[in-house]
């Protein structure tokens, strides 16, 4: 997906040019895989751009920076206003947030406690993650070769950059493959989670999502439809989920931040279907919440204006 640039990005405190936006290639991250980061969403709504759940977000960041040992030399309010700055002088109305906490420039090696923390935040426009068609029609989803990282080789809980190489690995084979994404299990074989996304299935009326014990991210989004589903009076469980609970989903669909509510439709080349009534009425009320039209959910909002 093309970056589309906007005008400044936060550096450590400062707003600087886009192009300027520049680290040195000793960069400890950049070798060791050593940063955190965050993926989150603003929105246009009537009171200006809203953004999702910020502080949660940034509290995650905290608490995976805390997972790698990493002093973060800023707060959780600083963070929040740092972001809603980033915002306003950028002038947009929606757009994707990409804060990250990274080890720099200053030493080398693989201890990291003795490298400087950065902290960077960019936000720039971004559409639909996995295509307008997706959000619509659904995608067709490949169990990977590649398993979920187990939370004792890599502490999972966190946005950990390093993290993700497990996930570039099972994008790229199911692309390659001619899937749209890729589901990863875990070790002991059950359901974790998609590349970037967590995972739910409805059956018989319930909707069922791997608990966090398989290896899964605690996914905002995941806690934002079990909260939604919950109070449309749908039952919401964590229980582990075998590939073929899968295959046999009445509907199924994945939640992230950057790709926000897709449905399945075929996992391995078993036809779920185009996408059913309670995905389709999760995905038409978490839609109308971000864009601040639904008033029991206000709180989830912090707006980037006021
Ligand atoms: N699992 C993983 C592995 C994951 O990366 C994400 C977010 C989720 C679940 C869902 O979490 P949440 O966004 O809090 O609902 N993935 C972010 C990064 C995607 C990317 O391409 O980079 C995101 O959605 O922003």
């Amino acid at each position: 997906m093309p970056i589309e640039k906007t005008a400044k990005i936060w550096m450590d405190g400062k707003l600087v040019d886009w192009d300027d936006a520049r680290i040195h290639v000793l960069t400890h991250t950049l070798h060791y895989g050593s940063g955190v980061f965050e993926g989150i969403r603003a929105y246009p709504t009537a009171n200006g751009p809203a953004v999702f759940r910020l502080t949660d977000h940034l509290r995650r960041l905290l608490q995976s920076a805390h997972l790698f040992l990493m002093d973060v030399p800023y707060s959780l309010e600083e963070l929040v206003e740092a972001t809603k700055e980033t915002i306003r002088v950028n002038e947009v109305e929606s757009c994707y947030i990409r804060p990250i906490a990274f080890l720099g420039y200053g030493e080398m090696g693989l201890n990291p406690l003795p490298c400087p923390v950065n902290v960077s935040i960019a936000v720039w426009p971004w559409g639909t993650y996995l295509g307008d068609e997706a959000v619509k029609h659904g995608v067709r989803l490949q169990v990977s070769s590649w398993r979920r990282m187990d939370p004792n080789v890599n502490p999972v809980a966190a946005k950990g950059t390093g993290i993700y190489i497990n996930s570039s690995l099972a994008k790229v084979e199911a692309l390659k493959s001619g899937y749209d994404e890729a589901i990863l299990l875990n070790s002991q074989g059950f359901v974790a989670e998609c590349t970037g996304e967590n995972i739910f299935v409805v059956k018989d009326g319930s909707l069922v999502t791997p608990p966090l014990s398989s290896g899964a991210l605690e996914g905002v989004t995941r806690d934002s439809v079990m909260t939604i589903a919950s109070d449309l009076g749908i039952e919401v469980r964590e229980e582990n989920l075998l590939r073929t609970d899968l295959y046999c989903a009445d509907e199924a669909f994945l939640t992230g931040t950057a790709a926000e509510i897709v449905p399945m439709r075929s996992v391995d080349e078993r036809e779920i279907g185009e996408p059913g009534e309670i995905t389709r009425k999760i995905q038409e009320t978490y839609f109308a919440t971000v864009h601040g039209d639904v008033p029991q959910y206000k709180e989830w909002l912090e707006y980037a204006r006021e």
